[in-house]
């Protein structure tokens, strides 16, 4: 990896606007007004095939230029990092081009279609020695990191259990049309790889690796309106002629841990009322620690060795001083949220480059979430457990 370190600004190109592109441009524009980084990012270009909306978020999110064209962002020798905020079909192509003109790379989730894909990316950003990540967002929560911590420190001791649910419910109604995240050939899975891979991250994270997983997946609405591709979660149709669904509405699947603990989990766009109910919780010998996202500065915690008559969950508010990034922000009590989480990721990544080790989750996280992911389908299709 070639740093300077003299360097005091790292200048990002980024390809794609849309949702993450807005969480993204959010965090590299107020990362240097809450934290202090080594290196300060400036917000160089952004890519997209239409004009006026990519000079229109270029504008609105405070990037110095645009392109209607990602080569051109690679080209360009103003940029140091590309950043992918494209659909999954595209990671590939673009990653790979920005590692061979020695670009640093982040990019969002999954890593790919593939697994192939997936260690063809992996393969060229360490041939070409470039900082890579890949935006698993939720584990940059204060509270997820200080349930890292408490696991590192041995408090809940053996772990038995982690059982997460990631659901969401904006395409239930059928009208929904057929977007890229239902399309395979773009998006790679459905709410498989689209939530279940945050799940898979989480646990990866805070447990460990998978050994062998065992799954089922559904599709509920086979069919919806075409016509729609670039919409995201609140995107509507007028159109009546119907495109296949080529994507999984829904997946259940158990895993066995290196370490011998069971993980439970579900992934579904069709749980009526959540609409982004991201949980987890983990059981061990010790204690028990609970997360939802969309109560994102709380834990429940739980330890065996708490007074008798007194036992139970308790909530944390991790917005002391001494939890996790909260210093840079509020006095305790005073709440953050939602795209805090890609401020704290870019903040990881920019360290890495400016302090020369490389960060996670990256590449190699993305190739093993992949192998996952894989796993699971082929689960699913065989009916039978997978080794990972
Ligand atoms: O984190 C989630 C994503 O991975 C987001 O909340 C929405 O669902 C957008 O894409 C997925």
């Amino acid at each position: 990896m070639v740093v300077n370190v003299n360097q005091k600004e790292i200048r990002i190109g980024m390809v794609g606007y849309q949702f993450m592109g807005k969480a993204h441009s959010h965090a590299y524009r107020d990362l240097p007004f809450y934290f202090d980084p080594k290196i300060k990012p400036i917000q160089k270009a952004i890519a997209g095939r239409n004009e006026a909306g990519v000079k229109e978020a270029a504008d609105k999110m405070g990037w110095e230029s645009y392109e209607t064209d990602w080569r051109r962002l690679i080209e360009r020798d103003d940029i140091d990092v590309i950043d992918i905020v494209t659909p999954n079909h595209t990671h590939a192509e673009i990653a790979i081009a920005a590692a061979e003109a020695g670009k640093h790379i982040i990019t969002e989730k999954p890593l790919a279609l593939t697994v192939e894909e997936a260690e063809q990316m992996y393969d060229a950003v360490q041939k070409n020695n470039v900082t890579h990540m890949i935006c698993h967002n939720y584990r940059f929560a204060p509270a997820v990191q200080f349930t890292k911590k408490l696991l590192d420190e041995g408090r809940l001791g053996k772990i038995y259990h982690f059982r997460a649910n990631y659901l969401q419910d904006f395409i239930m109604d059928p009208s929904f049309p057929l977007v890229w995240r239902l399309k395979k050939e773009v998006s790679g899975s459905g709410a498989l790889g689209d939530i279940g891979a945050h799940s898979i991250d989480l646990a990866r994270f805070l447990v460990g690796e998978f050994k062998e997983v065992v799954a089922m997946m559904e599709t509920f609405i086979k069919e919806r309106p075409v016509g729609e591709m670039s919409g995201g979660l609140n995107a509507t149709s007028d159109n009546r002629t119907l495109g296949e669904v080529t994507v999984d509405d829904a997946v259940a699947f158990l895993t066995r841990f290196e370490n011998g603990a069971l993980g439970t989990f579900e992934a579904s766009r069709f749980a009526g009322g959540n609409r982004n109910k991201n949980k987890f919780e983990i059981n061990g010998e010790k204690g028990s620690i609970r997360w939802d996202m969309e109560n994102m500065n709380n834990l429940e915690v739980y330890f065996t060795d708490d007074e008798p008559g007194l036992q139970g969950f308790r909530l944390i508010n991790c917005t002391e001083e001494l939890h996790p990034y909260t210093e840079a922000y509020w006095p305790a009590g005073h709440i953050i949220g939602y795209e805090h989480t890609f401020i704290h990721l870019v903040h990881e990544f920019l360290n890495g480059i400016a302090e020369n080790y490389q960060p996670a989750p990256n590449f190699e996280d993305g190739v093993k979430n992949q192998q996952i992911l894989a796993a699971i389908e082929e689960s699913a299709e065989t009916k039978q457990w997978v080794n990972v």
